[in-house]
């Protein structure tokens, strides 16, 4: 038996009240399979706007899945940009990728993380911009906690420190990383070196952050230094040959036969011998087999029977 229309209305809002994404939508689709299957009338009204309801609420579920999501990795590696509000880590990330990216004096500019691919040595390196974190984010201050799960899934850190603000707050980021034992490797700059007032933190910010590399995204003091570190932190090499055009990208540690595998795999059984030069060859045109370990910027060339 049919309740009457309003009797219905109202046990239906009943049923919805504080439910949200996954599980309004599967009470709003139980609520449908009982309601009488009248073709007009109110309960054709009623079922026309629980399905408006069930796309409404799973265009908000997806806004909140996106957030959950964090970022889409993308290139040979990720790193992240982390460090307390305004230290310039969007000014960086500018300046590395060319992109235009909102730069503020205000705190906060940046809500969300904003990926970009620089192309760093033939690689491609993700680097993300994140909001800034602050103290007790590991407790969620500031949505600290999704920005430590991105950056617990990165491959490198770039810690920007701001040489011209109170540098506690820097050592605050800095606890916050180390409580939320972030293992991944950590590449300490101090931006704004530029400014006169710059010179004497960086030289106290020396003693307390390891191989500080001192910046200026505005006048692009230290940036070569810093792709240089970046480079070495990606643990990636590159090597040339004469069968391709760009540098073979390869994990450090690569052999002769990851080469080989890497241009074809048909390559594999035509190999016979290769030619080295740069640093892995002991001296100029050495003949090397497959097992031979290649060195970063190595020039190859394959012999095939
Ligand atoms: N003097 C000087 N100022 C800089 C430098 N890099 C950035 N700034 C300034 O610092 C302020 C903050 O820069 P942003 O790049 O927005 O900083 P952020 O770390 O992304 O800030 P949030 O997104 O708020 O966390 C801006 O006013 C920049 O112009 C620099 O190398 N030297
Ligand atoms: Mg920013």
């Amino acid at each position: 038996m049919a309740l009457p229309p309003d009797v219905q209305k109202r046990k239906i809002r009943e049923r919805l009240i504080g439910l949200e994404g996954r599980a309004r939508i599967n009470e709003i689709r139980k609520i449908l399979a009982e309601l009488p299957g009248y073709k007009n009338g109110d309960y054709r009204m009623m079922k026309k706007l629980l399905l408006e309801d069930v796309k409404k609420t799973k265009s908000r579920a997806n806004i909140k899945y996106q957030d959950w999501l964090g970022v889409e990795r993308q290139g040979h590696r990720q790193f992240c940009l982390v460090g307390a509000p305004s230290s310039g880590k969007s000014s960086l990330l500018a300046k590395l990728s060319g992109m235009n990216i909102k730069v503020a004096e205000y705190e906060f500019t940046t809500l969300k993380p904003i990926p970009a691919v620089i192309r760093l040595n033939g690689a491609l390196i993700q680097i993300v911009d994140l909001p800034g974190l602050i103290e007790g984010a590991t407790e969620d201050a500031g949505g600290g906690k999704r920005l430590i799960g991105i950056v617990k899934n990165t491959d490198g850190v770039l810690f920007m420190i701001d040489l011209i603000s109170d540098y506690s707050r820097a050592e605050k980021v800095y606890e916050e990383l180390k409580k939320a034992e972030i293992k991944k490797p950590i590449i300490f700059i101090g931006n704004k070196i530029d400014s006169p007032r710059a010179k004497n933190n960086a030289e106290k910010l020396r003693k307390k952050f390891n191989d500080l590399i001192l910046i200026s995204t505005i006048t692009g003091e230290g940036i070569e230094e810093l792709k240089g570190r970046i480079w070495k932190e990606t643990k990636l090499i590159r090597v040339y040959t004469e069968r391709t055009k760009e540098p073979m990208i390869l994990e450090k540690e690569s052999t002769i036969k990851d080469l080989v595998r890497t241009i074809h795999k048909d390559l594999l059984e035509e190999f016979k011998e290769a030619v080295i030069n740069g640093k892995s060859a002991k001296f100029p045109e050495q003949k090397v087999g497959m097992a031979h370990v290649l060195e970063d910027e190595d020039r190859v060339r394959i012999i095939t029977n």
